[in-house]
């Protein structure tokens, strides 16, 4: 049978490539510091901070389409912070040879039954990230991967800090109430809020929720 020479040349490279490839993936597996359930972990995270910007996305859009402006403003500017924090872990995970695996988020509420509903459940969606970081910080510790749990105290910061301020923001609808121009008002005080706040490692740039 004639087989042409580019044929073999191409066929030869490939292999090569491939042979690349699988060498490259021992070696990588080899020389990984992440334990296999630290990798899980983090993986988790990963889709965890999607599912967050998701969230805060739908919130905005609400708000906005509600005539909350500052509050839709708030949690645009949220959404791409979720995203950075999931990005962090994401490269943080392939940067100690583990593979960083792309979420697929779907199933999230556009509905909401009111601007009070949404930071309550701002707060207790914090709450419950606050949880898994710790859970994975508590991981790391037991499992002494120091390097991992190092790396982690920006998160444990940083939900302190939007634990503090979700909690804040659901205390104006208490102290200012939703009659007349409260909510209006609520609405107003949330955009100060959102200008004045600053995330873990990060300038007072953007909102914290
Ligand atoms: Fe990523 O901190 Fe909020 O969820």
């Amino acid at each position: 049978m004639f087989v042409s020479k580019s044929f073999l040349a191409l066929h030869s490279e490939l292999l090569n490539t491939i042979t690349n490839q699988e060498t490259f993936k021992r070696m990588n597996k080899r020389q990984r510091s992440l334990s296999q359930e630290t990798e899980e972990l983090l993986n988790k995270q990963v889709e965890l901070e999607d599912i967050s910007s998701a969230i805060y996305l739908s919130m905005a859009s609400w708000c906005e389409i509600n005539g909350y402006e500052n509050s839709a403003a708030f949690l645009y500017e949220h959404t791409e912070e979720e995203k950075m924090h999931m990005m962090k872990i994401f490269r943080y995970i392939n940067e100690t040879g583990g593979h960083a695996l792309v979420p697929d988020v779907t199933n999230i509420k556009h509905e909401f039954d009111s601007l009070r509903k949404v930071f309550e459940e701002v707060l207790e969606h914090e709450i419950f990230i606050t949880n898994s970081i710790h859970n994975i910080v508590n991981h790391c510790y037991s499992s002494k991967d120091f390097t991992t749990f190092n790396f982690l105290q920006w998160y444990v910061t940083e939900q302190r800090e939007e634990e503090t301020l979700a909690r804040r923001l659901v205390e104006l609808f208490d102290i200012i109430g939703v009659d007349g121009i409260g909510l209006w008002t609520i609405d107003q005080e949330i955009g100060k809020m959102a200008s004045g706040s600053g995330g873990a490692g990060t300038a007072a740039t953007a909102p914290q929720a």
